[in-house]
């Protein structure tokens, strides 16, 4: 099986309409959408999801923030993704992310604790399967 990624549009993006052009980066670059929905996320999830950031000063606003609005969940598949699919979001501060990205052309400072920042893509392949589970399990 190739590599796969899980892509999560945040609920800023979805809420800005933005669910169609990130998908649209993702497919144009060749990656194959293999499982997509939109869903109110729930604590359990996030807490899951987020556990690696449980103690930071942004945790709970991120939560809040996730828990805000619907999000889209999908699956994404082809060679290298994970690396791929980062490279496509950009760094995650998106006043500094690089244009051509989707955080630096679509993303800006709220002036809020926490980075919205549009999406989320998985950081290893340990974490896709582990993030797969949470959103697909
Ligand atoms: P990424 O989403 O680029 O993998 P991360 O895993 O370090 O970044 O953090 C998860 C999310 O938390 C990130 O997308 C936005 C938010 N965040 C991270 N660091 C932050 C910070 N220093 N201040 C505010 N929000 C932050
Ligand atoms: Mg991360």
């Amino acid at each position: 099986m190739t590599e796969r990624t899980l892509i999560l549009i945040k609920p800023d993006g979805v809420a800005r309409g933005l669910t169609g052009e990130v998908l649209r980066r993702v497919e144009a670059k060749g990656y194959r959408i293999t499982a997509l929905q939109q869903m109110q996320a729930s604590t359990e999830q996030l807490a899951a999801h987020y556990a690696e950031h449980e103690g930071k000063p942004f945790y709970q606003p991120l939560v809040d923030f996730m828990l805000s609005g619907s999000v889209v969940a999908a699956i994404a598949e082809g060679d290298r993704v994970i690396e791929g699919f980062r490279s496509l979001a950009g760094s995650t501060e998106p006043t500094t992310a690089a244009p051509g990205t989707i955080r630096g052309d679509l993303g800006r400072d709220w002036g809020e604790k926490v980075q919205k920042n549009l999406v989320h893509g998985s950081d290893s392949p340990e974490s896709a399967e582990r993030e797969i589970g949470i959103w697909f399990g």
